[in-house]
């Protein structure tokens, strides 16, 4: 029978585990804590890994508008990028006219929350305000209008920042200098010249270059790492490689962990700075259980390699990623779907960090359970019903069939934790998704996964199953959703 969630070994050993207390607890053996405080965090976790940090990126709307999106950035990140707020084009879009508002306020959420922050970004070719783009400087001009933006932000921020990414995606796919105006002007120099001036400006921060398709050992990768051995021999001050990590669901290098261990063998720090995993749009579970994977060994990878200092996700949720925007048509990348519910993905980096409690829906998300963890099934639910539940067949083949439900909360309050039931005769199911499917004869059990256990009043699910069938199969007349009847 199919499993929708990402069942790894590990998370196998947590179900049973669960069971255990289950029947403990059940036996009165067991006084059970609540969930908020039995969960751990995947900040806590990564800081129990050898005192790495787990990041990212926020942005000023909706950090300061989207209750919600605070709450998680608070409780599960101990590291804050800004996504926008740093770049050159915002701090200062006028020649020495500066806006600090945004980055600064990020910067006090941060530090409010116990969070440190990286500097994002001092020298890149994108981002930047027009009068630089436009302006027709010449070399030496353009080495003093970047020494100068040096000195005033990282002055500025001295002391408040762990690491600067100096400089930011300074080469071709092909590991040549990417020719931006900076290589232009001052050819390859440009980068010893930025990393000097920030070392003199802020000593204590460590300064980074960061790029990205340099997860794995590949031309653009060889083109860093003869940079940066480079920059070493000549003393420039150099103190990690930031490992952006945009990638793609399947896709994550077989080399990633060696590639990293190269940089730490040269005596730097490694981080990665902007992880996402984006696929094809829509969504389905198989897609969403390979990124669960995806996200597990980008983890372990950083893991396996000592001078891999944390990991930094590119936001919070799939609504307010930078994905479907430039890249038409893919998506989903990151931990939290657009309700902040928590994707495998999420239980798969909490996993790979070490928790083995059971951590449920985020506190405070409607997907919570007041009762218990929120996704073992069996567990009480709030109450079933009203609902409506939509029955197609997509496709028919004799001996086999492709079915496919809509469940819809058509009553006012949420749906937690909801099962649903329903009879089949002469099926088989051989794979179901977005819900987890068992059968006892004609009786056919769907139960929410945890990304999906909530339904909000007017929300629907789909949920989708193939069987192999004997004879003709009739359409199911009665759906029950936690024990009540459906229309
Ligand atoms: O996520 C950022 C997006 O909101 C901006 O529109 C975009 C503009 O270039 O930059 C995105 O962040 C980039 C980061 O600063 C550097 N590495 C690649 C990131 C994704 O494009």
């Amino acid at each position: 029978m199919t499993e929708a969630r990402h069942r790894s070994p590990r998370r196998a050993r947590r179900s049973l585990s669960l069971l255990l207390t289950s029947a403990l607890a059940a036996a009165g053996l067991l006084v059970t804590a609540s969930p908020a405080q039995a969960e751990s965090t995947l900040r806590d976790l990564a800081a129990q890994n050898g005192g790495r940090h787990f990041g990212t990126a926020l942005t000023y709307n909706p950090l300061n508008s989207d209750s919600q999106y605070r709450d998680i950035a608070a409780a599960q990140f101990s590291a804050v990028t800004h996504e926008n707020e740093m770049k050159w084009e915002a701090l200062e879009p006028q020649q020495g006219q500066y806006n600090w508002s945004q980055a600064d306020s990020i910067i006090n959420f941060a530090k409010a929350n116990n969070q440190i922050v990286r500097g994002h970004t001092l020298v890149w070719h994108s981002q930047l305000p027009s009068w630089l783009n436009n302006g027709g400087y010449n070399g030496n001009q353009l080495r003093s209008i970047m020494e100068n933006h040096i000195e005033v932000v990282a002055g500025r921020y001295r002391g408040d920042l762990y690491a600067w990414d100096v400089v930011n995606e300074a080469f071709n796919e092909d590991g040549t200098f990417r020719n931006s105006i900076w290589y232009q002007g001052m050819g390859r120099d440009y980068i010893a010249h930025a990393f000097r001036k920030a070392h003199e400006v802020d000593p204590n921060a460590k300064l980074y270059i960061n790029d990205y398709n340099i997860e794995g050992i590949n031309a653009k990768s060889n083109g860093l790492y003869n940079l940066v051995v480079d920059l070493l021999n000549e003393g420039v001050p150099i103190h990690g490689v930031g490992i952006q990590s945009h990638l793609i669901v399947g896709q994550v290098p077989s080399t990633f962990q060696q590639n990293m261990q190269r940089f730490a063998d040269l005596g730097l720090d490694v981080a990665i700075t902007e992880l996402d995993i984006r696929m094809q749009m829509p969504a389905d579970n198989n897609k969403l259980q390979q990124q669960a994977r995806d996200y597990e060994a980008v983890v372990d990878a950083c893991l396996a390699v000592n001078r891999c200092i944390g990991i930094t996700v590119w936001g919070i949720d799939d609504e307010r990623s930078w994905v479907p925007y430039t890249f038409p048509g893919e998506g989903a990348p990151l931990l939290y779907d657009g309700q902040y519910n928590r994707k495998p993905a999420w239980y798969a980096v909490y996993e790979a960090l070490g928790g083995t409690d059971d951590p449920g829906e985020e506190p405070g998300n409607p997907g919570e359970e007041p009762g218990g963890p929120g996704e073992e099934p069996g567990e009480p639910g709030t109450p079933g019903g009203p609902c409506d539940v939509d029955y197609a067949v997509v496709n028919d083949w004799g001996n086999g069939m492709q079915g496919a439900l809509t469940v819809t909360n058509t009553g006012s309050s949420p749906i937690s934790n909801w099962t649903l039931q329903f009879t089949l005769a002469n099926v088989n199911i051989s794979n179901g998704w977005n819900g987890d499917w068992t059968q006892n004869g004609s009786q056919i059990t769907v139960t929410a996964p945890a990304w999906n256990a909530t339904l909000n009043p007017g929300q629907s699910t789909e949920l989708g199953f193939v069987a192999d069938k004997t004879g003709s199969v009739s359409t199911p007349t009665q759906f029950t959703l936690n024990g009540a009847t459906c229309s």
